[in-house]
């Protein structure tokens, strides 16, 4: 007998006896209409992927999908005291989605057929005899592969575009499996979230899709887990994040007598930066059993429950791991799970551009990705969509663009009254200091703001060249070496000169 006939009938058995064993021995009342649909052992028979087919509404799947990855550890026991088998795998549980997934595309052929314009709103779930949970986001498009592609209809262009992955036939055999990284979880992260029912999830004031895609993240995976959670934020939520998903739920201060047990603070450098609503209800805050999970090297939290990774590129990282090891599926939500915590890591990587960028951040965002999380998407709306307001506003600064040395330092000015004449908010001036920094030859670019009687310098350098903050500490200021600022305590017109000169010098002192 080959080896590849010895795992397919260890397969089967496994099969059929874990099927078994749930029928008859798990009495788990969140346990659903599961079928386990096939077993997948590994050539050496230590490990076994079983994966189960779960019907029923979004809600109802999770909670007995979560269910039957608590059951796995007793599902192994017992196929011990049954089968004469050497050694018993490990089980790993896996959502089988190819009946929806297959329901789903035979659906759209359909109403293809009958000459009628998919209808993505449409409830498709009531009238097809497996529940579809995947509804297309917006900016998602069509990618019906083989025979199909060629009935892909006319669609008019204001249309949400509709999503059928039939790519995913790939993804059966060979999904990524992040559990070799989940192992780094703390196991008091892991208890309290899993013990907690009513969970209050906190980001940091001034919030940006990292903070806000952690704080919802945690929201999805405790009611995964079966809790309540309330996202909450010091500061309203800037309008640049209002397509994720989840995000009208998030609150300014915490709901009266919820009767929390949990709180959760993610993204936080110090629990200082929680911000004002820390303040307005201390005593909560100080009563609550806390976990922390953040990405900042400067955290110097040192609790139980505080997890801590400053080479974890983002903190929404750190939370899809999180789901993992609770054995929540990316998937969850339908799909809310995995768009949140993508757009904190396309945040804090600008896409997975900057250096932060690790091959365990491209894994776990893999697996986000393979989960339904519209990357392309959420890239376009952090970096690639401006209002018109501040595209001109960028223009004008762009145009007054300066240059000494032959072109080793660059700099500009912003003005208020740049923001006058092209409508733009003082906000709309992030970003412009990178569009400098790519100036060609450019060892250091210098952005100079007007603020008040005084002048705000955004500074940055080259690789291998002058540190940033060495030019900044002539006033006070600091950051990183790649990229800092100081505030000048002179006009703009007074100031360009002794900054320019400081640059200049430091610049001739960089050999290249
Ligand atoms: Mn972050």
């Amino acid at each position: 007998m080959t080896m590849s006939q010895r795992t397919e009938r260890v397969d089967e058995l496994l099969r059929q006896e874990i099927g078994a064993i749930l029928a008859r021995d798990v009495s788990d009342p969140r346990i659903g209409f599961a079928t386990v649909t096939e077993v997948e052992t590994a050539a050496d028979l230590q490990h076994a992927k079983v994966w189960v087919s779960v019907i029923g509404q979004p809600a109802e799947r999770h909670e007995t999908l979560a269910a039957l990855g608590r059951a796995m550890p007793f599902v192994r026991r017992q196929l011990g005291s049954r089968l004469r088998l050497r050694r018993i795998p490990e089980l790993h549980l896996r959502l089988d989605d190819s009946a929806e997934r297959g329901t789903r595309v035979l659906h759209l052929l359909h109403e293809l057929e009958e000459g009628k314009v998919p209808d993505d709103a449409a409830p498709v779930a009531e009238t097809l005899p497996t529940p579809v949970v995947r509804l297309p986001r917006e900016g998602e498009t069509l990618e019906v592969v083989g025979e199909a592609a060629a009935i892909e209809p006319d669609r008019p262009t204001s249309r949400p575009s509709m999503s059928v992955d039939v790519r995913a036939a790939g993804r059966r055999s060979d999904p990524i499996d992040l559990r070799p990284w989940a192992s780094a979880v703390p196991e008091a992260v892991v208890a309290r979230i899993r013990g907690a029912r009513r969970v209050l999830a906190v980001g940091h004031e001034s919030p940006d899709a990292d903070t806000l895609g952690a704080t919802l993240g945690v929201c999805r995976i405790v009611e995964a887990l079966g809790g309540t959670a309330d996202a909450v934020c010091s500061d309203p939520v800037p309008p640049l994040y209002g397509f994720m998903p989840g995000i009208e739920q998030v609150r300014t201060d915490p709901a009266p007598d919820a009767g929390y047990d949990l709180v959760v603070v993610s993204d936080c450098g110090t629990l200082d930066r929680v911000g004002a609503v820390r303040e307005r209800h201390r005593d909560l805050f100080e009563r609550l059993p806390r976990v922390v999970i953040d990405h900042h090297a400067s955290n110097a939290v040192a609790a139980e429950a505080d997890w801590v990774e400053p080479q974890s590129a983002a903190t929404c990282e750190m939370v899809a791991l999180l789901a993992v090891r609770l054995g929540v599926p990316l998937t969850a939500a339908d799909g809310a799970l995995a768009a949140s915590l993508m757009a904190g890591i396309v945040m804090d990587t600008a896409t997975f551009a900057h250096p932060n960028a690790t091959p365990r951040t491209l894994e776990v965002a893999a697996a986000l990705l393979e989960a339904g999380a519209p990357l392309a998407d959420i890239s376009r709306r952090l970096y690639r969509t401006k209002p018109d307001a501040q595209l001109r506003l960028f223009g004008r600064v762009l145009a007054s663009l300066g240059r000494r040395l032959d072109g080793r330092l660059v700099w500009s000015t912003l003005r208020d009254a740049d923001l006058v004449a092209t409508g733009a908010l003082p906000a709309h001036s992030e970003g412009i200091i990178d569009l400098l920094a790519q100036a060609e030859l450019a060892e250091v670019a210098i952005l100079l703001k007007e603020a008040g009687s005084a002048t705000r310098l955004s500074v940055r350098t080259r690789p291998g060249g002058v540190d940033a903050t060495v030019l900044t500490a002539a006033w006070g200021g600091g950051g990183h070496a790649r990229a800092a600022g100081a505030t000048v305590p002179l006009a703009v017109d007074e100031a360009t000169g002794p900054v320019l000169a400081e640059a200049e010098r430091l610049i001739a002192a960089v050999a290249r």
